[in-house]
């Protein structure tokens, strides 16, 4: 935190927060009303955007209590100063008019106020009650990847251990699950090897399935300052980070496994393959190379419907290059090959050389500010310092980490997100506690959630805002305190751990996650034993660090002081300050974390998607995003300056079919699949998408696409298949 001298004021007031743009904006700011010299903060707290994965440093403004302006960190490794809309307008958020302010408990068929002691109380008491009658699992735990490391750490513990609960998982599964069962199962741990450095140094850069011009877009100036790149895009749609690629790949929706086999064939055939790397660090290439012979050009160009040169030129530019990086995003891991496709990334690098080394990596572009910290510390797909349920050596491990009896660490995961809905369903669990999601507008065919939550005994909802569709239906909710007001880290995509500080005290009585955890846990009797001497989230730090020791995800050498000099600080990190600047990738060694220390290549079978496009639902929709909104606009919504550009949803349609349907632009029409129908939508008349192809953003709980999708999962991941689904459209 810093105080700014009388030059640095008059300097904001030139360059940003004073300027006469800001305060002929600032005359009808229709969320604070202040005028331009209002808006001068007294000091800068340095912390890091609570958006997306990228993890830009950000300087927020706080002006007599209130966090009145922002701006990019300019010392920031990730962001040099940049920030992109929904970063530049994040304060906003922070003091929205339907934050949640007070626990309220429903009474009556209402929402009535009460004291968090009381909301406490009754939340154990339910919960306890329904754990009796039906076995500990009946009541469940949904979080987020929006909280600091050190609350996912928290809460882990007292979900299964102090609830005792296994069926414990996050909205992450929505997101990045098929990234971390592919990680698992090719390298034998999660963990994403590159960094951003190597979009710099690469000099082929294979975006398959993520559109960062829209949702990464300070990750797209990385890019962008790297002259001697390819820029291959595997997209069915010509999104904006299509529209810059050097080589376009418009593939079929859900078809990238088959393309990725038909590349490997051909750097097969063609010998652009690296042999030592594949003898000294990889099993399985001859069983490979066997079942690739089924990938000819010739097929895969008839399953993409792309030419068979564009499938070699894309093989061929791959395989020449000197490092070749591939970033994936939701394209890749929404789908019920979801798993199997990341294991075919990791395959191609592999039988190249690409990992390990500078500018070559199969990257998984994160979604969330914290998935990474989830992943690392939950106690949800893994227990925590990626330490698997079914290796008894990681369990007795932990257990002695934590000083308990290795036999209260389960042996298998709980049900993952989309089974416990469906066990809801079925009356298994009948209590559940939602913290920071919003799944009445994110999880897949809203019929079916809608229902589930009808039928439980007992809701709890923990978010920083009142206002959510969940929070409408739930029995209890808790305020919690947001971005900007909690402290803790952050780690984004390329394990880069950074320290997120407040800047304003939360609305009301809201109050951080983290000391929600902790009453609850001395409510249910367990905070000495789990949380012991824990006041703050430094207390969680230093017990995560010892956790992690010597795991891929080593935090031992971290220290908040460190992190928050140096913009920032990658895992592993056992040496701390000692350990000099400078990109840090895993694999350098080319040693996996597997028995006998090589990754695995893997052979599964391409299967169309068991929905597509028939006679009465002819189109296949695509869902996403856009870079004004961020997922069910909890947050944006409110913010003018974004809800202006993107006020409302839309449905991208092409011109032909626009012509045969007799549909104009700016039209309002309905579609509708198996499972639900939006009654009125907006038609953009668009050539970004094909014929028989159509994209609705999934921002809009008003027109949520998620009427429409399909639930249905990847079998490994459990992550649901969001990008195709089959619908029509009516004028
Ligand atoms: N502005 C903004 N930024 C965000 C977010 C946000 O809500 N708003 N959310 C954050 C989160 S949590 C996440 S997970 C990331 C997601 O980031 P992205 O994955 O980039 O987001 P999406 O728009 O969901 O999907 C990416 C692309 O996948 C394409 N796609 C659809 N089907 C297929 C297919 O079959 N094959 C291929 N190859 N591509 C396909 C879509 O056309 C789309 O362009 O963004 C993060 N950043
Ligand atoms: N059709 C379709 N659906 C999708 C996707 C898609 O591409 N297509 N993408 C999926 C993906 S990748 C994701 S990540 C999900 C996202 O879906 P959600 O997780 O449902 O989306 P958010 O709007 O980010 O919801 C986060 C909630 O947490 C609250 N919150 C924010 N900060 C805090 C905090 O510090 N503490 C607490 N307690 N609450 C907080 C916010 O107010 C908000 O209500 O959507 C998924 N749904
Ligand atoms: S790119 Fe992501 S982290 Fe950076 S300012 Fe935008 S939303 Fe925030
Ligand atoms: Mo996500």
């Amino acid at each position: 935190m810093t105080k700014p001298s009388a030059l640095l004021k008059t300097l904001q007031g030139i360059l940003g927060c004073g300027t006469g743009a800001e305060k002929y904006r600032l005359g009808s700011d229709p969320q604070f009303g202040l005028m331009a010299a209002e808006k001068i903060p007294d000091r800068w707290v340095s912390t890091i955007c609570g958006y997306c994965s990228v993890g830009c440093g950000i300087k927020l403004g706080v002006r007599d209590g209130k966090a009145v302006s922002v701006r990019g960190d300019p010392d920031h490794p990730v962001n040099r100063g940049m920030l992109c809309p929904k970063g530049l307008t994040a304060h906003y958020a922070i003091h929205a008019p339907d934050r949640a302010r007070y626990p309220l408990l429903r009474r009556e068929n209402k929402l009535t106020r009460v004291n968090w002691d009381r909301a406490l109380s009754v939340m154990v008491e339910r919960f306890r009650k329904i754990q009796k009658e039906h076995g500990p699992g009946a009541v469940a735990v949904v979080s987020t990847g929006q909280l600091v490391t050190e609350e996912f750490y928290a809460l882990g513990k007292l979900a299964q251990l102090g609830l005792g609960t296994p069926n414990y998982d996050g909205n992450t599964t929505l997101c990045m699950a098929s990234a971390v069962a592919g990680y698992k199962r090719s390298f034998g741990s999660d963990g994403p090897p590159g960094c951003y450095a190597d979009l710099e140094e690469s000099d082929c850069i294979f975006l398959i399935g993520a559109n960062i011009a829209d949702n990464h877009p300070i990750l797209y100036t990385h890019l962008e300052r790297n002259p001697h790149k390819t820029v291959l895009v595997a997209d069915p749609r010509i999104s904006k980070t299509a529209m810059k690629a050097g080589l376009y790949l418009p593939l079929k929706p859900r078809t990238d496994l088959p393309l990725l086999y038909g590349m490997m064939k051909v750097l097969i055939d063609e010998n652009l393959i690296d042999a030592e790397f594949i003898a000294e660090h990889t099993t399985g290439f001859e069983a490979l190379r066997t079942f690739l012979a089924d990938y000819t050009p010739a097929k895969v160009a008839a399953i993409t419907g792309l030419r068979e040169a564009l499938i070699y030129q894309a093989a061929l530019t791959y395989g020449r290059a000197r490092a070749a990086f591939t970033g994936w995003s939701m394209g890749v891991n929404q789908s019920t090959q979801g798993t199997a496709t990341v294991n075919a990334i990791n395959t191609l690098a592999l039988i190249t050389g690409n990992v390990g080394i500078e500018g070559g990596a199969p990257f998984s572009i994160t979604g969330q500010c914290n998935a990474m910290g989830s992943r690392e510390t939950s106690f949800t797909s893994s227990l925590p310092g990626y330490r698997e349920f079914d290796n008894p050596a990681d369990r007795k491990e932990l257990a002695a980490l934590w000083g308990i009896d290795a036999a209260r660490l389960p042996k298998q995961r709980g049900r993952a997100y989309p089974d416990i809905i469906n066990d809801i369903v079925l009356e298994r669990i009948r209590g559940l506690w939602i913290i920071g999601t919003n799944p009445m507008v994110s999880f897949p065919n809203q019929e079916f959630i809608d229902d589930a939550l009808g039928r439980l005994d007992f809701l709890v909802v923990q978010d920083g805002y009142h206002s959510t569709p969940a929070g409408a239906r739930c029995d209890l909710l808790l305020p919690a305190a947001i971005w900007g007001e909690k402290e803790g880290t952050y780690t984004n995509s390329e394990r880069r751990v950074s320290k997120v500080n407040p800047a304003v005290a939360p609305p009301g009585e809201a109050k951080p996650d983290f000391d929600i955890f902790l009453e609850l846990a001395r409510k249910l009797g367990c905070d000495r034993e789990l949380f012991p001497g824990w006041e703050s989230p430094r207390h969680a730090f230093d017990e995560w660090k010892r956790v992690s020791r010597d795991r891929l995800c080593d935090y031992s050498g971290l220290d908040y002081e460190s992190i928050e000099r140096r913009g920032g600080i990658q895992w592993p990190c056992p040496d701390g300050e000692r350990r000099p600047s400078g990109p840090v990738r895993l694999y350098e060694n080319k040693r996996f974390p597997t028995a006998d220390g090589k990754a695995r290549l893997w052979c599964v079978p391409w299967e169309p998607f068991p929905e597509s496009g028939n006679r009465q639902f002819p189109f296949v929709l695509n869902t996403g995003r856009t870079v004004e909104h961020w997922h069910t606009r909890t947050k944006t919504g409110g913010i003018p300056l974004l809800n202006n550009l993107a006020p409302e949803a839309w449905l991208e349609l092409n011109p032909q079919d626009a012509g045969k349907l007799k549909i104009k632009q700016n039209q309002y029409v309905s579609v509708v699949s198996q499972r639900g129908r939006i009654e009125r939508i907006r038609v953009r008349v668009t050539s970004i998408v094909r014929p028989g192809e159509v994209f609705i953003p999934f921002h809009y709980a008003e027109t949520s696409a998620n009427q429409l999708t399909f639930n249905i999962f990847d079998p490994i991941s459990r992550q649901p298949n969001y990008k195709q689904c089959a619908v029509m459209v009516e004028a």
